[in-house]
């Protein structure tokens, strides 16, 4: 038989992400790619069931060692509904699905993508400007009557340069542009990269750090001096710093949209193109001789150092899955900050991402193979 054949023995899929190894290599981009545009849509029209469906099937064939190539071969898969079969199905007939071309098509989905490309712009957002019947940057720029908060008029105003992907050589120049700046303020202090570089992704949509002191406590004085620093610098374009509201005896919260309690900061950087090995991954940018780009700061205290790099790492559907597993499956409650045994009511401590994979009784995972 065939690869991906229906009589072709495959080992069991789990339901979890977390119990899956996924590299970045895609077997299955062609049903993945629609399964996104599909999923997004759902986002869009605030059906978070549909939604999270898609997303699950998605990173369901994302994981697997090579292509779907019949409807059979997905019969033993979890987490495939009836729409994602019948998605699946069409892609294997017709080479493309006909549900997500008219929604590519369609207007709604059109602004809603366009409008969502804006730092600051989310789906409520992109709704409210869509029912008033703006469905352009120029219809918006030009309504008087619609007020844009900070982080809006920067999203316009970096537009060009942010909608942009970053590339890993930029990553890595602005990972020593935030080294540089985090040990001028505090030597002592760590800086890790985290988020979709570190499973090592070519490309992002931003650059995510996490920074701590080994003295627990020096973290509260950390990212307010770093971004002095920054501006000293003359290279922060855009700061929103969150100060920490985080509080050590309060329960874990297992809703993963919810965001963490550490203090944390969302940043355009201004990169210079020198600094970069091979120049910038923006033409306009190479060009001017330098980009904006969206970085991301979280600061955690050292002891709870573990659960910020594992919730901060992703990918997103990663860590769902990690929060519902250790739920469901062993009754217990995880998010950034802490793992919670509802049975022994008791915290339980990690110092490394290990520590909180062996205390979920997980086989442990690479950033490499998180990337569901
Ligand atoms: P990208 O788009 O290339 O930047 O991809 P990622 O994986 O770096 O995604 P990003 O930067 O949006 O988020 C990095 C990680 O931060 C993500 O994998 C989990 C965490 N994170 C981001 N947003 C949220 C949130 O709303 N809630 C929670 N709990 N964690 C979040
Ligand atoms: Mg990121």
């Amino acid at each position: 038989p065939t690869e991906g054949s229906p009589l072709t023995p495959v080992a069991t899929v789990s339901r979890y992400a977390c119990q899956r190894r996924t590299t970045l290599e895609n077997h299955n981009k062609k049903f993945t790619d629609a399964f996104e545009v599909l999923a997004e849509s759902y986002e869009f029209n605030n059906m978070e069931r549909p939604c999270l469906a898609f997303r699950r099937a998605t990173s369901v064939l994302k994981s697997l060692p090579c292509a779907v190539r019949c409807l059979g071969a997905t019969q033993d898969l979890p987490c495939l509904g009836q729409h994602t079969k019948k998605v699946i199905e069409e892609v294997l007939q017709c080479g493309r699905s006909f549900e997500v071309e008219e929604l590519l098509s369609d207007e709604r989905y059109q602004t809603f993508k366009l409008f969502t490309s804006v730092f600051g712009v989310g789906p409520k957002t992109a709704e409210k400007w869509f029912c008033r019947g703006l469905r352009s940057f120029s219809d918006i720029l030009t309504d008087h009557s619609i007020h844009l908060n900070r982080m809006q008029q920067s999203g316009f105003l970096h537009h060009g340069d942010i909608s942009r992907a970053v590339s890993a050589a930029e990553a890595r120049s602005l990972r020593s542009v935030i080294d540089g700046a985090v040990h001028c303020v505090t030597p002592a202090a760590t800086v890790a990269l985290t988020g979709g570089f570190h499973r090592g992704k070519e490309f992002g949509h931003d650059v995510d750090f996490i920074v701590t002191t080994p003295e627990l406590g020096e973290e509260e004085s950390l990212l307010p001096n770093v971004i002095d620093e920054l501006k000293k610098q003359g290279i922060l374009l855009y700061c929103n710093y969150q100060a920490s509201t985080f509080d050590m005896r309060k329960l874990p919260n297992h809703h993963f949209e919810a965001m963490d309690n550490f203090a944390k900061c969302f940043l355009i950087l201004r990169l210079e193109s020198s600094q970069v090995e091979g120049g910038l991954h923006c033409a306009e940018g190479d060009i001017r001789g330098w980009r904006a780009v969206r970085v991301d700061l979280v600061s955690p205290p050292v002891d709870r150092y573990a659960f910020a790099l594992l919730g901060w790492t992703g990918s997103r559907q990663f860590e769902r899955d990690l929060r519902r597993f250790a739920q469901v499956e062993r009754g217990m409650i995880l998010d950034n900050h802490a793992l919670y045994d509802k049975k022994k009511k008791e915290f339980l401590a990690a110092s490394t991402e290990k520590d909180i994979f062996a205390h979920l009784g997980l086989e442990y995972m690479e950033p490499w193979q998180r990337n569901a």
